[in-house]
């Protein structure tokens, strides 16, 4: 399915290495590791009369938590999987007439939104995918933050301040020619270094060397929709945004999706059960049951795993009833 709707190379990358295994060998690992663990605890309580070593719960305690940590590192895979799959939402926001959607036609290359010297022009948002360098990227255009704003232009700004909350990347497009505008507070909480670039647009109209007086420390891009000044640059640092969403998994470029992540989140909290357990002095039998159920997760995604596998992993470990 992902190979499918792969829509930029570097989510056909991303499909390609899931398809050949990745996500396998990865899940493949971590189970293992889990059968380990399993097989440990399900000695003493299936062969409570043999005579084997002393259960060792600090070592079994280190080795869920290294199991906990693997699980929590693939789920945060999550999001960049979200953003080779859907693109990375990349929302343009501003005062009325600063330049949006001259911006956003200048990056998609042709007029796709609606461009007026006339205030307001845009009420409601338009959305426009294109792939820009190895991503997919999925700008919307929105209506300006009016600090005094007609009816129609209020419902306008509420779904911009909607848009803003779920954007992977903010486009702050700020006008050379005009003092930096007061911002509505809900966006100015979420306006930080890490989820902006500040735009400053009509560059083309200002004195060279011109630097505004920012209210945050966001980085800074100066473009001009009309001459394309400025917006490659804008494009390179987009890509860059995108990029650093990605989280290393060795050599590998593996990403989950949103049926991986439900099943990773399931393991992730009898992981969280067992640790507790383990911390406290709990019958093996509740956490065996906590490892079973991890077991059963991480089957979701690489398959079930039969109880044959863990008695070998048991006798292989133990010296059992020889
Ligand atoms: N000189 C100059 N004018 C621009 C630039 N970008 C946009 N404009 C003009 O500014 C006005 C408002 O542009 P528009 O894209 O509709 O702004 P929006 O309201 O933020 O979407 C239009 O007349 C554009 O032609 C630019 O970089 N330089
Ligand atoms: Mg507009």
């Amino acid at each position: 399915m992902d190979l499918i709707h792969a829509k930029s190379e570097r989510a056909l990358l991303a499909a390609n290495q899931q398809l050949r295994g990745a996500l396998g060998r990865c899940m493949q690992d971590m189970t293992d590791q889990l059968i380990d663990l399993l097989a440990r605890v399900e000695a003493y309580i299936d062969f409570p009369d043999e005579d084997l070593p002393g259960e060792d719960r600090a070592n079994l305690l280190a080795g869920v938590q290294r199991l906990a940590v693997a699980t929590a590192r693939l789920l945060a895979t999550n999001h960049y999987g979200t953003i080779l799959r859907d693109g990375l939402k990349t929302v343009i926001l501003g005062e009325p007439n600063s330049g949006k959607s001259s911006l956003l036609n200048r990056l998609v290359g042709h007029e796709r939104a609606l461009v007026s010297a006339e205030a307001g022009t845009t009420r409601d948002y338009l959305e426009e995918r294109i792939t820009l360098g190895p991503h997919c990227i999925r700008f919307t255009d929105t209506a300006g933050l009016n600090p005094r704003p007609s009816p129609i232009e209020k419902l306008g700004m509420a779904k911009t301040l909607e848009r803003a909350a779920e954007a992977d990347l903010m486009l702050l497009v700020l006008d050379a020619t005009r003092p930096v505008p007061p911002l509505p507070r809900e966006i100015q909480a979420r306006l930080t270094p890490q989820s902006t670039l500040a735009v400053i647009n009509k560059i083309d109209l200002a004195p060279v060397g011109f630097h505004p007086a920012l209210p945050t420390s966001l980085p800074i891009m100066k473009t001009s929709a009309l001459t394309g000044a400025g917006c490659d640059e804008l494009v390179t640092a987009i890509i860059q945004r995108a990029e650093s969403f990605r989280v290393e998994q060795g050599e590998d470029l593996v990403t989950i999706n949103s049926r991986h992540a439900y099943a990773l989140n399931q393991a992730s909290t009898c992981l969280r059960e067992a640790q507790t357990k383990l911390e406290s002095t709990c019958p093996s039998e509740l956490l065996a049951s906590d490892l079973r159920g991890v077991l059963a997760a991480f089957g979701e995604i690489s398959g079930k795993v039969d109880n044959e596998h863990v008695l070998d992993r048991l006798f292989s470990t133990f010296c059992i009833g020889k």
